[in-house]
């Protein structure tokens, strides 16, 4: 795969090399000891700022707004159409994962990288949070999107000063997203001063300064916002929140606020926990599985190996989608291709069938779905009294079952029908399995959780799961699939905009502080106060917040009122480029580095989407020459140049020795008593959750039922609605490539897939050229230049990829309860170019 930059990238490491070689000690050498305290191991070296002259690119593009573009350079890449996959994995994902591991880092470092990928002793994956088995586990225990974003973050191509040097803003951002994650690694801080064209270099000690002077000045704390990214690690993430409110405040928005807060919201008043109820073991007893609005094949490529095991077993799995993911449809374990006896039966096979009852629903029926699901079983056990419901488990544990039979009897088939397209004995047929059983697992993700009755449709699956009394048996429970590797475990430390008081009250005991007691911002909010120019500093622990809230531009003009951002990455993405007065990019260590400490080599910690607490640790040296620091070490400096002596927090011992940040973790989070001792335990340890055992902690002891709100889309003549889902080469705004293989979309990303009946009556060819315009409370936004797809979706639905559709999603539009972005539901109409 084409793995270079606009420049060739052999030249400038070359030359940055030289350079760097006679003024920096080696990465991963350490200041003598006997030195002051300072969290900049550099601090004692030469400058390495010599200040390199910038060099103008020439300005291709016209940006008819701002030279720096806020969005994808919008030339088309040369659409390739094939046939849509109906087998995932199988031998091109070995294939693949072999290909990408070895383009970015050779075969020797990458071989080595996937071998420690998810073993007991290596590194947590960086891609998704599905869980690793407790006990057995293969040498190759990885699927093909986590060999991409192992290679990735192990790739060894510098970006540094030099490369700053050739490339302003303006140009880096006339390159392709994939262009600019390809790039490599950053590898030393980089600074944007007022007026500047170019990151220029600075040292850690002139960085942190500048971070604890721009905060220090500004009249209130609540006029800086902290984002985070779900890859960060527990340690980081715990002193990073305490950082935070120490400085005096709550605005901690991060990606679950865009990701998995309808889950959240739908399952604390409900189960008492907003986390899933299940563990790997109970999806591998399971006899019923529902997969709702998650494309697994891409998105949790492993979740497909418990599948299968479930199906060896005997469960019979419901997918609900309005897309025939071929992750759904069969499944080739490319683990088979490792055993030579396996071998040859997965090469000639077809995989294992993983759906028996497909639901190709339209976008944003499920709530009306979940509820034929339920008026079925409520016929199924007046027909057989006692068999089909539990009745002890409702009676013993619940409250408001009289009021959902109420509103279940009140929902009309003709309604069912006529919003999801379904039949009723199609509906039917899948709630008859259920009927039977009771070891009933339902998982789900962004199809539903990006709705604007996203948490209406998860409570929902409740109510259908405590009808069963299917939570807290084994084999049965609730499985919101969580997204990036360690974003439950971020919640878990404190990263949350709305901290719950006892949480805050460990803190301040601990601490000796007061912490701020008043709401943060969420995302949105977020966004929408940097619009309003009400935040002057914005800091981001990873992520890429430009490029992954909704209403790009509308992000875009709000960075640009910022006095400072702050961007803590191993790598460029867009949102790097867009700033305001000045901007700092702070080169962090990725999970696959090695990251030694004054007290030796150091681990970290992650939760993953089963609460399964394990440590990871950094396998390869980090690139030589480099400058980059430790999450851990990064937060401190920044902490300890803020806070000063206002804090009683020991960050110069954390940053020495991270058992010491577990140590502060054990005395003030629930669960995690003894936390260095369990996290040494090989596989991590489990946090303790109420619902698995039936101890639901909601405000009245119960679990509650839910009559939910119901409202009717209404669309105007024309108008499609669209959702923006991934592509199988991307890590959500990290594109590897611009290939879709299951899908069949080769060598383009700005792709609309479309019902070719609803392309015929628009005169729109395949391949054609179109422009897509959103319509939202009066409001329109455009995009333009995307390719029609014809593709088995319901007709008026349609779909783009994440962040190209981005610009299109309304700020304002977002689901009830949890503030969540409607990812999967705008509304558009679509123009013939
Ligand atoms: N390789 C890779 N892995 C990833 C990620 C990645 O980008 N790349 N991202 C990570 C993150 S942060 C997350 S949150 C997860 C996301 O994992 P997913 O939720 O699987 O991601 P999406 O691509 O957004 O897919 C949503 C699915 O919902 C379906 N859908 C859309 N609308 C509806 C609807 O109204 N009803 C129903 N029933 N289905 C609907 C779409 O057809 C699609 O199959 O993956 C994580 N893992
Ligand atoms: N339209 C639309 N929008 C969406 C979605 C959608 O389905 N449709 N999905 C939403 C979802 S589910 C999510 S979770 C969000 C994602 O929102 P974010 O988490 O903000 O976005 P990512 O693209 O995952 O962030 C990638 C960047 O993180 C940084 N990074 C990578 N690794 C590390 C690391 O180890 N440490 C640090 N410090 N930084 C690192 C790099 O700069 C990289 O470019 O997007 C949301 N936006
Ligand atoms: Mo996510």
């Amino acid at each position: 795969m084409e793995n270079s930059p606009a420049e060739d990238p052999g030249q400038s490491g070359k030359a940055e090399q030289q350079a760097a070689e006679k003024n920096v000690p080696r990465s991963g050498e350490r200041p003598a000891q006997g030195q002051a305290p300072t969290l900049d191991p550099w601090a004692n070296s030469d400058k390495t700022d010599a200040d390199p002259r910038p060099m103008q690119a020439p300005d291709t593009l016209n940006a008819d707004k701002h030279p720096i573009l806020a969005q994808p350079p919008a030339g088309l890449t040369g659409l390739k159409l094939g046939k849509p996959a109906t087998v995932a994995a199988g031998l091109t994902a070995v294939l693949k994962s072999g290909q990408y591991a070895w383009a970015y880092d050779g075969p020797l470092r990458g071989t080595r990288a996937l071998l420690k990928l998810n073993q007991k002793d290596g590194f947590d994956c960086s891609s998704c949070a599905w869980p690793d088995p407790d006990d057995h586990r293969s040498f190759a225990e990885f699927c093909e999107n986590g060999a991409k974003a192992t290679a990735s973050d192990a790739q060894r191509d510098p970006v540094g000063p030099e490369f700053f040097a050739r490339h302003s803003l303006a140009e880096l951002s006339r390159m392709t997203d994939r262009d600019l994650n390809n790039a490599g690694r950053i590898t030393h801080p980089m600074v944007l001063r007022p007026g500047a064209t170019h990151y220029t270099p600075i040292s850690w000690t002139e960085a942190f300064e500048l971070v604890g002077r721009e905060l220090n000045a500004l009249p209130s704390p609540h006029e800086a916002v902290f984002y985070t990214s779900g890859k960060v690690p527990n340690e980081p993430a715990f002193l990073y929140q305490l950082f935070v409110r120490q400085f005096g405040t709550n605005n901690l928005p991060d990606c679950s606020n865009m990701c998995h807060e309808s889950s959240g919201a739908a399952l604390t008043n409900t189960t008492g926990l907003g986390k899933g109820s299940v563990t790997l073991n109970d999806i591998h007893e399971a006899e019923v599985i529902l997969i709702i609005g998650q494309n697994p094949g891409t998105n949790h490529p492993r979740m497909l190996s418990a599948l299968q095991e479930a199906k060896r077993n005997g469960a019979q799995i419901i997918s609900i989608n309005p897309l025939k993911e071929a992750g759904l449809l069969n499944f080739k374990n490319p683990q088979d291709f490792t055993n030579p006896l396996r071998a040859l039966g997965a090469l000639l096979g077809n995989g294992t069938p993983i759906t028996d009852v497909y639901l190709q629903v339209r976008i944003n029926s499920d709530q009306l779905v979940m509820r034929g699901l339920m008026k079925c079983l409520l016929d199924a056990e007046q027909l057989n009294p006692g068999q089909v419901l539990d009745q002890t488990f409702i009676r013993e544990y619940t409250t408001g079952y009289p009021e959902l039979i109420e509103t279940l009897n009140q929902t009309s088939w003709a309604d069912i029908e006529e919003a999801s397209g379904i039949s009723r004995a199609e509906i039917q047929e899948a709630a008859s399995l259920i009927a039977r059983h009771k070891k009933i697992i339902t998982c789900w993700a962004m199809g539903l959780t990006q709705q604007k009755n996203g948490v209406y449709t998860i409570q929902e699956i409740v109510n259908l799961h405590f009808l069963k009394g299917a939570v807290g048996i084994p084999g049965a429970g609730l499985c919101p699939v969580r997204g990036h590797s360690n974003v439950q475990g971020d919640r878990t430390m404190g990263i949350w905009e709305r901290p719950a008081k006892s949480f805050l009250d460990a803190l301040e005991r601990e601490f000796s502080f007061q912490p701020p007691r008043e709401h943060g911002y969420d995302t949105v909010e977020a966004v929408k106060a940097l619009h309003e120019g009400k935040i002057k500093v914005f800091v981001a622990m990873g992520g890429n917040l430009l490029g992954a809230c909704s209403d790009t531009e509308f992000v875009a003009e709000g960075m640009r009122k910022l006095r400072l951002s702050v961007h803590v990455t191993p790598k460029l993405n867009r949102g790097h480029l867009v700033n305001g007065e000045m901007a700092l990019l702070l080169p962090c260590h990725t999970r696959i580095d090695l990251d030694v400490q004054q007290s030796g080599p150091q681990f970290m910690s992650c939760e993953n989407s089963m609460g399964v607490v394990s440590m990871s640790k950094g396998v390869l040296e980090p690139l030589p020459n480099s400058q980059m620091l430790s999450e851990v070490a990064i937060v401190c400096g920044m902490a300890l140049a803020t806070l000063g002596e206002r804090s009683t927090v020991d960050w110069v011992g954390c940053t020495q020795n991270y058992d010491l940040v577990r140590d502060y973790v054990a005395r003030t989070i629930p669960g995690f008593e003894k936390f260095n001792e369990k996290v040494r335990e090989p596989g991590g340890f489990y946090l303790p959750n109420g619902p698995r055992e039936r101890n639901f902690t909601t405000d009245n002891g119960k679990a509650n039922f839910t009559s939910t709100p119901l409202e009717k889309h209404a669309l105007q003549p024309g108008q499609l609605v669209m959702m923006t889902m991934r592509s199988h080469d991307q890590f959500n705004t990290t594109i590897y490539d611009y290939n879709d293989r299951y899908r069949g979309v080769y060598n383009e990303r700005r792709v609309i897939f479309l019902h070719p009946a609803d392309m015929a009556e628009r005169g729109i060819p395949e391949k054609g050229l179109v422009s897509i315009t959103s319509h939202f409370e009066g409001q329109q936004r455009h995009a333009l230049g995307f390719v029609a797809v014809p593709y088995d979706i319901p007709r008026g639905n349609c779909a783009t990829y994440f962040p190209e559709g981005n610009v299109l999603v309304p700020i304002g539009s977002v689901a009830y309860k949890s503030n969540t972005p409607t990812s999967k539901f705008v509304v558009v109409t679509i123009e013939k170019v």
